[in-house]
């Protein structure tokens, strides 16, 4: 049990890594407040830190692994779950191959401690040929636009806020999400900021969100209309001479090709498909181009939707052809105090980023950056033949709520002949599982965020230590990974020694290291860093990454640099500065330059052009989020779902009128995928066509353990997303934009 104190922590829940003050009194967490003197965070939090405790304490969080017998869960010991595990997985194999199982890994592998880097080793280990992750329901387009512009698929630059006096933020609404692929702490504060010191927030969404009241201007865009508004907008700078790559020039290709890429898509050739005025976007052209220091965000908005890839690449032509790309108050790449492992190319794009290697076995969908749409798994598993999918392994997911099509999911799971969930919960996908393996509670693991820093404002960090022991002896997560990479390897369930494997992995990884062009260890003998990298897991890994990082003491070369015992000795956190300029180390590019208009994303333009004709027929759906939700899993937090259901379709006035619907009535909502009944909330927050859901809900499902979720269950947006709708260059899942029909129920 803990000593009575209040601890230090870092919230592991989003990007904002928020320091929170954790009080514990008897081995239960009384009070948790926010951290003032956080370097970072300053004092902010939102209403999820403050549940951290609940989550800890949970009754239905799982503390065993749990095994299915016919239709019931049992609790097991760690070594008859893995004993299970090899029954179950390896006749699979034996039988099949690897290609008969894959897996599938969740948002919460981004934010956890041991997750997100054993990633890195599993996935080498076990070398399956497919594995899925919700990366194709999120930014999969920002990888394909980044991989090609800048040579790296996680060379994502942030929006500097702190510096910047023109904003213009598209599909995001920090207001719930608190910032995405931009780590920073009570951003509508950095918002407030912008406008305090006479600068402009612009907002771009087809709803006038809560960002609103951070912002001076809503441009409520129909659904998918970005690609085309961006392509005005540099339309405009062309035809204005507006365009100033300032000290960007030189070191861009493909200014030209843009330039006669966009002649006719003026602003008044998107007006229809953008549903704005032209004069509305010719004006806010020019604003962007007289800023001094202007920045374009984009983010799921922008990407999860039918022209994803052509708007996630606009988002950077426009920061080019400003100027504002590695500018200090325009769009930077963060300089993390320790890399991620993210950052590495892998080792099937060392000679370039080539797409549509393989193509998904039963739909033909073609492979992008390693994987196929999440929605291609359901009809993988469901349909026989060679290479049928026959046992899953789902890490930190729910994609029976999160995915599209999860429908046809949720009834393939059950039959699988082998499926296990690394999950803390028994919840809408895990209760499929044969067998469920629970890692550690938030507060029984230390933190750092492995990718997060990669797009901070701030080169800054904090390390936090475990507050809890788990009650009883049992594997970090890292070592849950290790041992199922080894069952998959087909080593005996009692003879893995995940020690040697860790040993095994980091050795190697030390060693590619230090044969990395301009690393920091390049040419140093990997025996010697090993050996000086005391301790194991997550934390020896950390510390390699902070001491070959840029302030890092790199072994012996800068005695004062930073390791991370120095970095766990300042519980507040270090900050070393805001973001600084560095495109040339950046860029990974075949040309050494940013490579403005690749081929692969230009030859979707068509696609576009094709569409401007089109105007509104009847709703589109689009998805929500709310600050009090995280994605599907926290909603059995009591203190999170009380009030109002905030499961409810929202839809404009006129709409909801036409329709004879009034505010709270039940309305059925209908797509070519399925319908859902729902209650109805009018508000003219909805521009007028488009009707909005939630994301995350749908806790109905029989079987599930979440006590206070199946109170408030919701419904599931995603049973009105069809699988095979999906953005063609990036395969990502369009859930923005879906045609709907609304009707009374
Ligand atoms: N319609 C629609 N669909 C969407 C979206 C949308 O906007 N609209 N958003 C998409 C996006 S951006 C994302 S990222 C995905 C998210 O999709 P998923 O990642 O599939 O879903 P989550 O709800 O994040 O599920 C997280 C799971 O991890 C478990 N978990 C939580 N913490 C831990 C932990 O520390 N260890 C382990 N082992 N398990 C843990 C939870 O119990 C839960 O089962 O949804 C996507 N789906
Ligand atoms: N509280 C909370 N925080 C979260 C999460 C959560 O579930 N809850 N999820 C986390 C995850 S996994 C992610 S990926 C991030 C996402 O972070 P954000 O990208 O900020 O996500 P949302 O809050 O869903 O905001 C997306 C906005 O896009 C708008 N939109 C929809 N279609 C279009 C379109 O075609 N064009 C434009 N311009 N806008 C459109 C929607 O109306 C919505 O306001 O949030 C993270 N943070
Ligand atoms: S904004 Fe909320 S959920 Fe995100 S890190 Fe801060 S306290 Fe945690
Ligand atoms: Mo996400």
């Amino acid at each position: 049990m803990p000593a009575d104190a209040t601890y230090i922590k870092t919230c592991p829940l989003c990007e904002a890594m928020c320091g929170l003050k954790i009080s514990v009194e008897g081995g239960r967490v009384t009070k948790i407040r926010p951290h003032e003197d956080d370097v970072w965070s300053r004092g902010y939090i939102c209403p999820k830190g403050t549940t951290l405790g609940h989550l800890h304490e949970d009754p239905d969080r799982l503390r065993q692994p749990l095994v299915r017998r016919g239709d019931e869960f049992v609790e097991v010991s760690w070594e008859e779950a893995f004993a299970e595990i090899e029954r179950r997985l390896q006749p699979v194999i034996e039988a099949h191959g690897k290609q008969a199982m894959t897996v599938y890994f969740g948002n919460p592998v981004a934010h956890n401690y041991s997750l997100s880097r054993y990633t890195g080793a599993f996935i080498p280990m076990t070398d399956l040929p497919v594995v899925y992750s919700a990366g194709t329901v999120d930014q999969w387009p920002k990888n394909v636009s980044n991989a090609l512009l800048y040579g790296g698929m996680w060379k994502i630059p942030v929006p500097d806020v702190d510096r910047c006096d023109h904003l213009v933020v598209m599909g995001a609404n920090p207001h719930a999400s608190q910032g995405s692929l931009v780590a920073c702490a009570d951003i509508l504060g950095r918002f407030d900021a912008i406008r305090e010191r006479g600068g402009k927030v612009i907002v771009v969404d087809p709803r006038r969100t809560g960002t609103l009241k951070h912002a001076d201007e809503w441009l409520p865009i129909r659904p998918g209309g970005d690609a085309a508004l961006l392509m005005a907008w540099a339309n405009v700078l062309f035809a204005e001479g507006l365009v100033d790559l300032g000290h960007l020039a030189g070191r861009v290709t493909g200014v030209e090709e843009v330039e006669a890429l966009c002649r006719d898509f003026t602003p008044e050739a998107v007006a229809l498909r953008t549903g704005l005025p032209a004069d509305d976007i010719r004006r806010s052209a020019r604003e962007l181009a007289a800023a001094e220091r202007a920045a374009v965000y984009g983010r799921i908005g922008t990407c999860t939707q039918e022209f994803g890839t052509l708007a996630s690449w606009l988002v950077e032509v426009l920061n080019v052809l400003t100027g504002n790309l590695d500018k200090a108050g325009g769009s930077m790449f963060a300089k993390p105090i320790a890399w991620s492992l993210l950052s590495l190319t892998p080792p099937d794009f060392a000679e370039g980023y080539s797409f549509h290697r393989w193509k998904s076995r039963v739909r033909g969908a073609p492979e992008v950056l390693g994987q196929v749409p999440i929605s291609c798994l359901a009809e993988e598993i469901a349909t026989p033949g060679e290479g049928q999918i026959k046992a899953l392994l789902t890490v930190a997911g729910n994609p029976v709520l999160s995915s599209p099509g999860c429908a046809e999911l949720d009834a393939a799971l059950p039959e699988l002949e082998c499926m296990i969930s690394i999950d803390n919960w028994l919840n809408e996908t895990s209760r499929h599982a044969h067998v469920i393996l629970p890692g550690l509670s938030v507060l029984e693991q230390p933190h750092y965020d492995e990718m997060q820093w990669s797009w901070a404002v701030r080169s800054a960090g904090k390390f936090s230590e475990a507050i809890f022991e788990p009650e009883t002896e049992r594997p970090a997560e890292w070592e849950i990974l290790l041992t199922l990479a080894a069952l998959v390897q087909g080593q005996k369930a009692a003879d893995v020694d995940t020690r040697a494997l860790d040993q095994l992995f980091f050795a190697g990884l030390v060693a590619a290291i230090t044969q990395l062009p301009g690393s920091r260890i390049e040419g140093r003998d990997p025996a010697e860093i090993v050996a000086a990298t005391p301790g194991h897991g997550p934390s020896r890994l950390l510390d390699f990454q902070i001491r070959t990082g840029p302030w890092g003491e790199c072994y012996g070369e800068d005695p004062e640099g930073l390791t991370l015992a120095k970095l766990a000795a300042e519980p507040d956190g270090i900050d070393l500065g805001p973001m600084v300029p560095y495109l040339d180390e950046v860029l990974a590019t075949p040309s050494g330059k940013v490579e403005l208009a690749p081929d692969y994303i230009t030859s979707d333009l068509p696609r576009l052009r094709e569409a401007l004709g089109k105007g509104e027929e009847g709703l589109v759906l689009v998805s929500r989020r709310h600050v009090r939700s995280n994605n599907s899993w926290m909603h059995n937090v009591p203190a999170l779902v009380t009030g109002r259901d905030r499961c409810t379709l929202i839809i404009h006035p006129d709409d909801a009128r036409a329709r004879n619907l009034e505010d709270g009535a039940t309305a059925r909502v209908s797509s070519s995928a399925g319908s859902l009944e729902v209650p109805v909330e009018v508000s003219d927050e909805m521009r007028p066509g488009v009707v909005c859901l939630p994301h995350g809900w749908g806790h109905d499902k029989r079987g599930a353990r979440l006590s206070v979720a199946s109170r408030h269950a919701g419904v599931c947006n995603n049973v009105l997303a069809p699988g095979d709708l999906v953005d063609a260059p990036s395969g990502n899942a369009i859930v923005n934009g879906i045609p709907v029909e609304v009707a009374p129920a």
